[in-house]
């Protein structure tokens, strides 16, 4: 797995109070006739000035309903793309083009386009279904698009004659296999942060925290998702903490930012993030934050409803990646 480089000369940005930013941020987004949307995995600060939070399946869906014309997206890129393609009459924003995703990454549409073809050549007649965590132009080579909250739904809708390829997340589609019972292809996938927790020191966790509960994303392998007791997406998260009136501990294994929505929502628990660590040096890491999540900060969101960039803008491609989105998401 590789490490995000850290570019030591980059222009560190001034100081600034965040309650003043938040105050500029509230002004400036009347006088843009804007709405800011934010993940659960961006820093806590934004999803509290946010107008909507929530999982990508929310926000996808939020994003059609906005009544403002312009959006400001706090996530990563593909979050951005899929508002912008499933309401291309509105102006997206992102604080930071840069925010990516390394599933994404992982999986690039000519090396998609190019596995598929071999599938095809070799006999093989599937269906392909996409995890979110995709740039606009690998969806616009898939027939479905899941997220963490509605793979079952979607899977029970490939025709039951079909193969499945499913990409770009290893894990995921393991998880996503044994629960339906679908054998799928995996593309061999991961996200760098739900890569890097131990499973020692998860049950070490466990065994220190007496009567603890272990919540874990899909998105995490086999071996951590072995020792947990409560496995979902992010929404699936909130609505059990919700559910539980005794107050409890969780160990929560998913980005770290994650705990600010489970705090508010459900006050009563103790929630533990679940330590990363680094493969190289075996080390406890901060790396269960995610560095393109990260990328968002309240500096850039005023930066960019003042300048009005950088902007989601519309490609060619998008046309047939808003049809598999608009199927899989809004239907
Ligand atoms: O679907 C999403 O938004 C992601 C990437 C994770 C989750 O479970 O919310």
């Amino acid at each position: 797995m590789e490490l995000p480089v850290i570019n030591t000369n980059a222009p560190v940005a001034a100081y600034e109070d965040p309650l003043d930013l938040m105050d500029e941020i509230e002004a400036l987004k009347k006088e843009r006739d804007a709405s800011i949307l934010a993940h659960f995995y961006v820093d806590g600060d934004l999803q509290d000035i946010a107008d909507f939070t929530g999982d990508s399946l929310k926000l996808a869906r939020d994003a059609t309903q906005v009544k403002t014309s312009t959006i400001v997206f706090c996530g990563v890129h593909f979050m951005g793309e899929s508002a912008k393609i499933l309401s291309p009459e509105k102006k997206v924003l992102m604080p930071d083009l840069h925010a990516g995703c390394s599933l994404a990454e992982s999986c690039p549409a000519d090396r998609l386009a190019a596995y598929q073809a071999e599938l095809r050549a070799k006999g093989h007649d599937f269906q392909t279904v996409a995890y979110i965590n995709t740039t606009a132009a690998v969806k616009s080579l898939c027939d479905w698009i899941v997220t963490s909250g509605n793979a079952r739904e979607i899977i029970d809708r490939v025709p039951a004659d079909k193969e499945i390829l499913f990409v770009p997340d290893q894990h995921l589609g393991r998880y996503l296999s044994s629960v339906t019972g679908r054998p799928m292809i995996l593309w061999p996938g991961s996200c760098m942060v739900h890569e890097v927790f131990s499973v020692q020191d998860l049950l070490r966790a466990k065994r220190n925290h007496h009567g603890s509960l272990v919540m874990s994303h899909p998105e995490c392998p086999a071996n951590i998702l072995e020792v947990s007791d409560i496995i979902g997406g992010t929404e699936k998260m909130r609505k059990y903490v919700a559910s539980v009136k005794e107050p409890k501990t969780f160990l929560v294994a998913t980005e770290a930012n994650m705990i600010h929505p489970l705090k508010k929502l459900a006050p009563q628990h103790e929630y533990i993030p679940v330590p990363g660590i680094m493969t190289s040096t075996g080390e406890t890491c901060a790396c269960n934050r995610c560095p393109h999540m990260a990328l968002n900060t309240l500096q850039k969101v005023r930066d960019c409803l003042k300048y009005s960039r950088p902007e989601i803008v519309w490609q060619p491609y998008f046309s047939q990646a808003q049809d598999v989105l608009k199927r899989s998401l809004l239907q």
